[in-house]
Protein backbone atom coordinates (compact mmCIF):
# COMPACT_ATOMS: atom_id res chain seq x y z
CA UNK A 1 0.00 0.00 0.00
CA UNK A 2 1.30 3.52 -0.90
CA UNK A 3 -1.48 5.41 0.99
CA UNK A 4 -2.01 3.77 3.99
CA UNK A 5 -3.09 6.74 5.86
CA UNK A 6 -5.91 7.03 4.01
CA UNK A 7 -9.12 4.99 3.98
CA UNK A 8 -11.55 4.95 1.05
CA UNK A 9 -12.88 8.72 0.32
CA UNK A 10 -16.90 9.11 0.98
CA UNK A 11 -19.09 10.83 1.18
CA UNK A 12 -20.52 12.89 4.03
CA UNK A 13 -22.55 15.64 2.57
CA UNK A 14 -21.88 19.37 2.50
CA UNK A 15 -21.76 19.76 6.49
CA UNK A 16 -18.66 17.32 6.66
CA UNK A 17 -15.72 19.32 7.86
CA UNK A 18 -13.55 15.91 7.31
CA UNK A 19 -10.73 17.03 4.23
CA UNK A 20 -10.82 13.58 3.54
CA UNK A 21 -14.59 13.48 2.54
CA UNK A 22 -16.98 14.36 -0.52
CA UNK A 23 -18.92 16.99 0.20
CA UNK A 24 -21.28 17.17 -2.99
CA UNK A 25 -19.49 13.85 -5.00
CA UNK A 26 -22.10 11.53 -4.16
CA UNK A 27 -21.86 8.75 -6.97
CA UNK A 28 -25.17 7.11 -6.85
CA UNK A 29 -27.31 10.31 -5.96
CA UNK A 30 -29.59 10.29 -8.95
CA UNK A 31 -29.54 14.05 -11.04
CA UNK A 32 -31.77 14.80 -13.96
CA UNK A 33 -32.27 10.84 -14.71
CA UNK A 34 -28.63 9.81 -14.44
CA UNK A 35 -26.37 8.72 -11.15
CA UNK A 36 -23.90 11.33 -10.41
CA UNK A 37 -21.55 8.79 -11.57
CA UNK A 38 -22.78 8.61 -15.29
CA UNK A 39 -22.84 12.31 -15.32
CA UNK A 40 -19.43 12.26 -14.34
CA UNK A 41 -16.96 9.40 -15.84
CA UNK A 42 -14.00 10.75 -13.85
CA UNK A 43 -10.42 9.96 -15.29
CA UNK A 44 -6.69 10.39 -13.39
CA UNK A 45 -4.31 12.05 -15.55
CA UNK A 46 -1.35 9.34 -15.07
CA UNK A 47 1.06 12.17 -16.06
CA UNK A 48 0.71 15.12 -13.35
CA UNK A 49 -0.61 12.25 -10.95
CA UNK A 50 2.00 9.73 -10.72
CA UNK A 51 5.01 11.41 -12.67
CA UNK A 52 5.13 15.15 -11.91
CA UNK A 53 6.99 16.13 -8.60
CA UNK A 54 6.64 19.86 -9.02
CA UNK A 55 9.16 20.59 -11.36
CA UNK A 56 9.37 23.91 -13.15
CA UNK A 57 11.54 26.44 -14.77
CA UNK A 58 12.83 27.66 -11.64
CA UNK A 59 13.23 24.23 -9.33
CA UNK A 60 13.42 20.75 -9.33
CA UNK A 61 10.63 18.71 -7.74
CA UNK A 62 9.28 18.97 -4.15
CA UNK A 63 6.80 15.81 -4.03
CA UNK A 64 8.37 12.25 -4.33
CA UNK A 65 6.86 10.46 -7.17
CA UNK A 66 9.26 7.60 -6.55
CA UNK A 67 6.14 5.38 -5.11
CA UNK A 68 9.62 3.31 -3.22
CA UNK A 69 11.58 2.61 -6.22
CA UNK A 70 14.16 3.70 -8.61
CA UNK A 71 12.84 6.41 -11.21
CA UNK A 72 13.84 5.43 -14.66
CA UNK A 73 13.44 2.02 -13.77
CA UNK A 74 10.80 -0.78 -14.87
CA UNK A 75 10.29 -1.35 -10.99
CA UNK A 76 9.31 2.40 -11.04
CA UNK A 77 7.00 2.24 -13.23
CA UNK A 78 5.42 -1.09 -11.96
CA UNK A 79 5.11 1.02 -8.67
CA UNK A 80 3.32 4.31 -10.24
CA UNK A 81 0.55 1.28 -11.60
CA UNK A 82 -0.10 0.42 -8.20
CA UNK A 83 0.10 3.55 -6.63
CA UNK A 84 -2.29 4.52 -9.04
CA UNK A 85 -4.81 1.88 -9.04
CA UNK A 86 -4.60 2.37 -5.13
CA UNK A 87 -5.25 6.19 -5.57
CA UNK A 88 -8.16 5.50 -8.32
CA UNK A 89 -9.77 3.43 -5.63
CA UNK A 90 -9.58 5.17 -3.24
CA UNK A 91 -11.39 8.08 -4.43
CA UNK A 92 -13.59 5.83 -6.87
CA UNK A 93 -12.42 7.12 -10.05
CA UNK A 94 -13.19 4.72 -13.12
CA UNK A 95 -10.70 6.27 -15.39
CA UNK A 96 -7.70 7.12 -16.18
CA UNK A 97 -5.41 8.80 -19.32
CA UNK A 98 -1.92 8.49 -20.26
CA UNK A 99 0.79 8.92 -22.90
CA UNK A 100 3.34 6.48 -23.96
CA UNK A 101 6.35 7.77 -21.96
CA UNK A 102 4.18 8.16 -18.72
CA UNK A 103 3.82 4.22 -18.00
CA UNK A 104 7.54 3.69 -19.17
CA UNK A 105 10.79 5.38 -19.32
CA UNK A 106 11.62 5.83 -22.71
CA UNK A 107 15.05 3.84 -24.64
CA UNK A 108 17.13 4.96 -26.95
CA UNK A 109 15.87 2.68 -29.55
CA UNK A 110 11.49 2.50 -29.95
CA UNK A 111 11.92 -1.27 -30.02
CA UNK A 112 13.08 -1.27 -26.49
CA UNK A 113 10.56 1.16 -25.80
CA UNK A 114 7.85 -0.64 -27.19
CA UNK A 115 9.08 -4.11 -25.29
CA UNK A 116 8.32 -2.08 -21.84
CA UNK A 117 5.11 -1.00 -23.33
CA UNK A 118 3.80 -4.12 -23.66
CA UNK A 119 5.31 -5.12 -20.17
CA UNK A 120 3.60 -2.39 -18.17
CA UNK A 121 0.06 -2.53 -20.36
CA UNK A 122 0.27 -6.55 -19.42
CA UNK A 123 0.61 -5.56 -15.91
CA UNK A 124 -1.71 -2.50 -16.34
CA UNK A 125 -4.54 -4.46 -18.09
CA UNK A 126 -4.24 -7.37 -15.06
CA UNK A 127 -4.94 -4.54 -12.50
CA UNK A 128 -7.89 -3.32 -15.02
CA UNK A 129 -9.65 -6.86 -14.58
CA UNK A 130 -8.98 -6.96 -10.85
CA UNK A 131 -10.52 -3.77 -9.96
CA UNK A 132 -12.97 -2.43 -12.99
CA UNK A 133 -11.31 0.71 -14.02
CA UNK A 134 -11.00 1.29 -17.35
CA UNK A 135 -8.91 3.56 -19.93
CA UNK A 136 -10.32 6.88 -21.21
CA UNK A 137 -7.79 7.55 -23.67
CA UNK A 138 -3.96 6.95 -24.70
CA UNK A 139 -2.39 9.56 -26.41
CA UNK A 140 1.79 9.66 -27.28
CA UNK A 141 3.70 12.42 -26.31
CA UNK A 142 5.55 14.07 -29.10
CA UNK A 143 6.39 17.05 -27.78
CA UNK A 144 8.90 16.56 -24.90
CA UNK A 145 12.06 14.50 -26.65
CA UNK A 146 14.03 17.11 -28.54
CA UNK A 147 13.59 15.19 -31.27
CA UNK A 148 9.98 16.90 -31.49
CA UNK A 149 11.41 20.60 -30.97
CA UNK A 150 10.03 21.43 -34.72
CA UNK A 151 6.64 19.32 -34.48
CA UNK A 152 5.63 16.02 -34.82
CA UNK A 153 3.27 15.80 -38.13
CA UNK A 154 4.82 19.71 -38.59
CA UNK A 155 7.99 18.24 -38.74
CA UNK A 156 10.75 19.74 -41.58
CA UNK A 157 12.08 16.38 -40.70
CA UNK A 158 10.73 13.24 -42.53
CA UNK A 159 12.43 11.02 -40.78
CA UNK A 160 11.06 12.67 -37.28
CA UNK A 161 7.53 12.32 -39.25
CA UNK A 162 8.31 8.71 -39.07
CA UNK A 163 9.05 8.39 -36.12
CA UNK A 164 6.10 10.62 -34.55
CA UNK A 165 4.18 7.78 -37.03
CA UNK A 166 6.10 4.63 -35.19
CA UNK A 167 4.91 6.44 -32.06
CA UNK A 168 1.30 6.73 -33.04
CA UNK A 169 1.03 3.52 -34.29
CA UNK A 170 2.35 1.91 -30.95
CA UNK A 171 -0.18 4.50 -28.78
CA UNK A 172 -2.91 3.38 -30.62
CA UNK A 173 -2.44 -0.29 -30.36
CA UNK A 174 -2.09 -0.10 -26.33
CA UNK A 175 -5.48 2.08 -26.57
CA UNK A 176 -7.11 -0.46 -28.33
CA UNK A 177 -5.35 -3.44 -25.89
CA UNK A 178 -6.64 -1.15 -23.08
CA UNK A 179 -9.94 -0.54 -24.53
CA UNK A 180 -9.59 3.21 -24.59
CA UNK A 181 -12.53 5.33 -25.52
CA UNK A 182 -10.81 7.59 -27.28
CA UNK A 183 -7.15 8.80 -28.74
CA UNK A 184 -5.73 11.94 -28.20
CA UNK A 185 -4.26 14.49 -30.44
CA UNK A 186 -2.82 17.04 -28.24
CA UNK A 187 -0.13 19.31 -30.76
CA UNK A 188 1.82 20.61 -28.06
CA UNK A 189 4.73 21.67 -30.71
CA UNK A 190 2.61 21.73 -34.12
CA UNK A 191 2.64 25.26 -34.54
CA UNK A 192 5.44 28.01 -34.93
CA UNK A 193 7.76 30.18 -33.65
CA UNK A 194 8.20 32.27 -36.27
CA UNK A 195 6.95 32.39 -39.75
CA UNK A 196 9.72 33.27 -41.38
CA UNK A 197 10.61 29.55 -41.34
CA UNK A 198 7.49 28.38 -41.76
CA UNK A 199 5.39 26.89 -44.82
CA UNK A 200 2.12 26.68 -43.01
CA UNK A 201 0.00 25.17 -45.78
CA UNK A 202 2.83 22.25 -45.93
CA UNK A 203 2.95 21.72 -42.67
CA UNK A 204 -1.24 21.30 -41.97
CA UNK A 205 -1.14 19.09 -44.88
CA UNK A 206 1.29 16.76 -43.11
CA UNK A 207 -0.45 16.88 -39.84
CA UNK A 208 -3.98 15.65 -41.85
CA UNK A 209 -2.48 12.93 -43.39
CA UNK A 210 -0.52 11.37 -40.10
CA UNK A 211 -4.52 11.69 -38.96
CA UNK A 212 -5.43 9.93 -41.97
CA UNK A 213 -3.16 7.47 -41.45
CA UNK A 214 -3.77 7.07 -37.66
CA UNK A 215 -7.29 6.78 -38.25
CA UNK A 216 -6.59 3.86 -41.06
CA UNK A 217 -4.68 1.74 -38.84
CA UNK A 218 -6.78 2.45 -35.64
CA UNK A 219 -9.87 1.18 -37.32
CA UNK A 220 -7.78 -1.50 -39.12
CA UNK A 221 -6.94 -3.28 -35.71
CA UNK A 222 -10.77 -2.69 -34.19
CA UNK A 223 -10.43 1.30 -32.52
CA UNK A 224 -14.13 2.07 -32.78
CA UNK A 225 -13.89 4.89 -29.91
CA UNK A 226 -13.54 8.49 -30.89
CA UNK A 227 -10.00 10.66 -32.16
CA UNK A 228 -9.78 13.75 -30.51
CA UNK A 229 -7.89 17.51 -31.16
CA UNK A 230 -7.27 18.94 -28.04
CA UNK A 231 -7.07 22.62 -28.64
CA UNK A 232 -4.69 24.95 -27.28
CA UNK A 233 -3.73 28.41 -28.93
CA UNK A 234 0.14 28.36 -27.45
CA UNK A 235 2.26 27.47 -24.96
CA UNK A 236 5.09 25.32 -26.07
CA UNK A 237 4.78 26.92 -29.11
CA UNK A 238 4.38 30.84 -29.99
CA UNK A 239 1.28 29.67 -31.96
CA UNK A 240 -0.72 26.48 -32.19
CA UNK A 241 -2.32 25.38 -35.54
CA UNK A 242 -5.08 23.78 -33.24
CA UNK A 243 -6.16 27.13 -31.62
CA UNK A 244 -9.25 26.96 -30.54
CA UNK A 245 -12.68 24.80 -31.16
CA UNK A 246 -13.71 26.27 -34.07
CA UNK A 247 -9.90 26.37 -35.61
CA UNK A 248 -9.38 22.48 -34.97
CA UNK A 249 -13.23 21.85 -36.41
CA UNK A 250 -12.37 24.07 -39.38
CA UNK A 251 -9.03 21.95 -40.34
CA UNK A 252 -11.20 18.93 -39.48
CA UNK A 253 -13.81 19.51 -41.84
CA UNK A 254 -11.28 20.69 -44.60
CA UNK A 255 -9.36 18.00 -44.44
CA UNK A 256 -12.24 15.20 -44.48
CA UNK A 257 -11.24 14.07 -41.27
CA UNK A 258 -14.88 15.56 -38.91
CA UNK A 259 -16.19 11.61 -38.76
CA UNK A 260 -13.78 10.19 -36.98
CA UNK A 261 -12.69 12.95 -34.69
CA UNK A 262 -14.22 14.90 -32.02
CA UNK A 263 -12.93 17.51 -29.53
CA UNK A 264 -11.14 17.34 -26.32
CA UNK A 265 -12.03 20.52 -24.69
CA UNK A 266 -9.54 21.53 -21.75
CA UNK A 267 -10.69 24.37 -19.51
CA UNK A 268 -7.06 26.43 -19.01
CA UNK A 269 -6.50 25.97 -23.47
CA UNK A 270 -9.57 27.55 -23.77
CA UNK A 271 -9.06 30.52 -21.51
CA UNK A 272 -5.44 30.58 -22.96
CA UNK A 273 -7.33 31.18 -26.41
CA UNK A 274 -9.19 34.20 -24.81
CA UNK A 275 -12.22 32.11 -24.66
CA UNK A 276 -14.41 30.95 -21.95
CA UNK A 277 -14.41 27.28 -21.10
CA UNK A 278 -17.98 27.25 -22.16
CA UNK A 279 -17.75 28.58 -25.37
CA UNK A 280 -15.49 26.07 -26.76
CA UNK A 281 -17.75 23.91 -25.03
CA UNK A 282 -20.61 25.24 -27.04
CA UNK A 283 -18.67 25.54 -30.31
CA UNK A 284 -17.89 21.95 -29.74
CA UNK A 285 -21.49 20.95 -28.96
CA UNK A 286 -22.78 23.01 -32.06
CA UNK A 287 -20.80 21.27 -34.25
CA UNK A 288 -21.28 17.53 -32.97
CA UNK A 289 -17.97 17.52 -32.03
CA UNK A 290 -18.12 17.13 -27.98
CA UNK A 291 -16.28 14.28 -26.90
CA UNK A 292 -14.46 15.02 -23.59
CA UNK A 293 -13.02 17.35 -21.32
CA UNK A 294 -9.77 17.84 -19.63
CA UNK A 295 -11.08 19.35 -16.17
CA UNK A 296 -8.99 21.88 -14.71
CA UNK A 297 -8.79 25.35 -14.99
CA UNK A 298 -6.17 28.65 -14.98
CA UNK A 299 -5.44 31.75 -13.38
CA UNK A 300 -6.83 34.64 -15.66
CA UNK A 301 -3.79 36.82 -13.74
CA UNK A 302 -1.27 34.20 -15.18
CA UNK A 303 -0.83 33.97 -19.09
CA UNK A 304 0.58 30.29 -19.04
CA UNK A 305 -1.18 27.05 -18.62
CA UNK A 306 -1.28 26.31 -14.80
CA UNK A 307 -3.61 23.57 -14.90
CA UNK A 308 -4.91 23.66 -11.19
CA UNK A 309 -7.96 21.63 -10.38
CA UNK A 310 -10.94 23.15 -10.88
CA UNK A 311 -12.26 25.38 -7.73
CA UNK A 312 -14.67 27.54 -9.34
CA UNK A 313 -18.36 27.04 -8.84
CA UNK A 314 -19.40 29.28 -11.62
CA UNK A 315 -17.20 27.35 -14.38
CA UNK A 316 -18.22 23.65 -13.39
CA UNK A 317 -22.07 24.70 -13.31
CA UNK A 318 -21.67 26.68 -17.03
CA UNK A 319 -20.00 23.67 -18.33
CA UNK A 320 -21.92 20.91 -16.50
CA UNK A 321 -25.17 22.91 -18.00
CA UNK A 322 -23.36 22.85 -21.50
CA UNK A 323 -22.29 19.09 -21.11
CA UNK A 324 -26.35 18.27 -19.76
CA UNK A 325 -28.10 20.54 -22.63
CA UNK A 326 -25.46 18.42 -25.14
CA UNK A 327 -26.83 14.93 -23.38
CA UNK A 328 -23.40 14.39 -22.10
CA UNK A 329 -20.36 13.38 -23.10
CA UNK A 330 -18.89 10.46 -24.83
CA UNK A 331 -16.04 10.47 -23.43
CA UNK A 332 -15.05 11.50 -19.56
CA UNK A 333 -13.60 14.44 -17.35
CA UNK A 334 -10.29 13.74 -17.38
CA UNK A 335 -8.23 15.87 -14.55
CA UNK A 336 -5.31 17.12 -16.53
CA UNK A 337 -4.38 19.21 -13.09
CA UNK A 338 -1.55 19.31 -11.13
CA UNK A 339 -1.09 20.51 -7.16
CA UNK A 340 0.43 23.84 -6.68
CA UNK A 341 3.70 22.86 -6.02
CA UNK A 342 4.12 23.62 -2.36
CA UNK A 343 1.20 20.94 -2.37
CA UNK A 344 3.80 18.59 -2.08
CA UNK A 345 2.30 16.09 0.45
CA UNK A 346 0.28 12.55 -0.39
CA UNK A 347 -2.72 14.32 1.22
CA UNK A 348 -2.40 16.58 -1.14
CA UNK A 349 -2.76 14.59 -4.36
CA UNK A 350 -6.30 13.25 -1.95
CA UNK A 351 -7.82 17.17 -1.36
CA UNK A 352 -6.84 17.92 -4.74
CA UNK A 353 -8.70 15.12 -6.54
CA UNK A 354 -11.58 15.83 -4.10
CA UNK A 355 -11.99 19.58 -4.88
CA UNK A 356 -11.79 18.86 -8.54
CA UNK A 357 -14.40 15.77 -7.74
CA UNK A 358 -17.00 17.65 -5.50
CA UNK A 359 -16.46 20.70 -7.78
CA UNK A 360 -17.87 18.78 -11.27
CA UNK A 361 -20.52 17.66 -8.83
CA UNK A 362 -21.77 20.38 -7.60
CA UNK A 363 -21.50 22.39 -10.95
CA UNK A 364 -23.98 19.22 -12.17
CA UNK A 365 -26.25 19.97 -9.09
CA UNK A 366 -26.47 23.69 -9.97
CA UNK A 367 -26.65 23.15 -13.67
CA UNK A 368 -29.24 20.53 -13.42
CA UNK A 369 -31.39 23.38 -10.97
CA UNK A 370 -30.82 26.19 -14.04
CA UNK A 371 -32.14 23.84 -15.98
CA UNK A 372 -34.90 22.77 -14.45
CA UNK A 373 -36.00 26.54 -13.16
CA UNK A 374 -36.46 27.41 -16.19
CA UNK A 375 -36.14 30.76 -16.15
CA UNK A 376 -33.11 30.98 -18.41
CA UNK A 377 -34.34 28.75 -21.12
CA UNK A 378 -37.56 30.54 -21.14
CA UNK A 379 -35.56 34.23 -21.65
CA UNK A 380 -33.78 32.73 -24.98
CA UNK A 381 -36.74 31.24 -26.55
CA UNK A 382 -38.84 34.74 -26.26
CA UNK A 383 -35.39 36.70 -27.49
CA UNK A 384 -35.89 34.87 -30.45
CA UNK A 385 -40.08 34.65 -31.07
CA UNK A 386 -39.61 36.65 -34.01
CA UNK A 387 -38.68 33.67 -35.85
CA UNK A 388 -41.49 31.81 -34.47
CA UNK A 389 -44.17 32.85 -37.86
CA UNK A 390 -44.09 35.27 -40.33
CA UNK A 391 -41.08 36.77 -42.40
CA UNK A 392 -38.78 35.36 -39.38
CA UNK A 393 -40.28 31.80 -40.10
CA UNK A 394 -39.58 32.41 -43.69
CA UNK A 395 -36.08 33.08 -43.08
CA UNK A 396 -35.62 30.38 -40.95
CA UNK A 397 -36.70 27.66 -43.42
CA UNK A 398 -34.47 29.15 -45.66
CA UNK A 399 -36.86 30.05 -48.35
CA UNK A 400 -36.13 33.92 -48.35
CA UNK A 401 -34.60 35.71 -50.66
CA UNK A 402 -32.60 38.99 -50.57
CA UNK A 403 -35.58 41.06 -52.89
CA UNK A 404 -38.11 39.83 -50.82
CA UNK A 405 -36.51 40.76 -47.19
CA UNK A 406 -35.52 43.86 -49.11
CA UNK A 407 -39.16 44.79 -49.95
CA UNK A 408 -40.69 43.70 -46.55
CA UNK A 409 -38.17 46.23 -44.74
CA UNK A 410 -39.08 49.20 -47.11
CA UNK A 411 -42.87 48.57 -46.48
CA UNK A 412 -42.43 48.59 -42.87
CA UNK A 413 -40.49 51.68 -42.14
CA UNK A 414 -37.75 51.74 -39.19
CA UNK A 415 -37.99 48.18 -37.27
CA UNK A 416 -38.29 48.67 -33.23
CA UNK A 417 -35.11 47.81 -30.78
CA UNK A 418 -35.12 44.36 -30.57
CA UNK A 419 -35.74 43.21 -27.05
CA UNK A 420 -33.17 43.93 -24.00
CA UNK A 421 -30.70 41.36 -23.72
CA UNK A 422 -31.26 41.34 -19.98
CA UNK A 423 -27.83 40.15 -18.90
CA UNK A 424 -28.14 41.41 -15.38
CA UNK A 425 -31.59 39.79 -14.77
CA UNK A 426 -29.67 36.57 -16.27
CA UNK A 427 -26.21 36.36 -14.50
CA UNK A 428 -28.88 37.17 -11.00
CA UNK A 429 -30.67 34.20 -11.74
CA UNK A 430 -27.73 32.26 -11.69
CA UNK A 431 -26.66 33.63 -8.59
CA UNK A 432 -29.62 33.07 -7.38
CA UNK A 433 -29.42 29.01 -7.95
CA UNK A 434 -26.14 28.83 -6.95
CA UNK A 435 -26.62 30.56 -3.49
CA UNK A 436 -30.22 30.10 -2.43
CA UNK A 437 -30.63 26.72 -1.49
C1 LIG B 1 -0.83 20.07 -22.34
C2 LIG B 1 -1.90 19.14 -22.66
C3 LIG B 1 -1.54 17.66 -22.62
C4 LIG B 1 -2.58 16.84 -23.31
C5 LIG B 1 -2.15 15.44 -23.65
O1 LIG B 1 -1.05 21.27 -22.18
O2 LIG B 1 -2.98 19.43 -21.82
O3 LIG B 1 -1.31 17.25 -21.32
O4 LIG B 1 -3.76 16.76 -22.55
O5 LIG B 1 -1.00 15.41 -24.39
CA1 LIG C 1 -3.17 22.27 -19.82
CA1 LIG D 1 -4.87 18.43 -21.53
Amino acid sequence: MFFPNIDKIQYEGPNSKNPLAFKFYNPDQVVAGKTMKEHLPFAMAWWHNLCAGGTDMFGRDTADKSFGAEKGTMEHAKAKVDAGFEFMQKLGIEYFCFHDVDIVPEADDIKETNRRLDEITDYILEKMNQTGIKCLWGTANMFSNPRFMNGAGSTNSADVYCFAAAQVKKALELTVKLGGKGYVFWGGREGYETLLNTDVKFEQENIANLMKMAVAYGRSIGFTGDFYIEPKPKEPMKHQYDFDAATAIGFLRYYGLDKDFKMNIEANHATLAGHTFQHDLRISAINGMLGSIDANQGDYLLGWDTDEFPFDIYETTMCMYEVLKAGGLTGGFNFDAKNRRPSYTVEDMFHAYILGMDAFALGLLKAAKIIEDGRIDEFIAERYSSYNSGIGAKIRSGEATLEELAAYAENMGAPALPGSGRQEYLESIVNNVLFCG
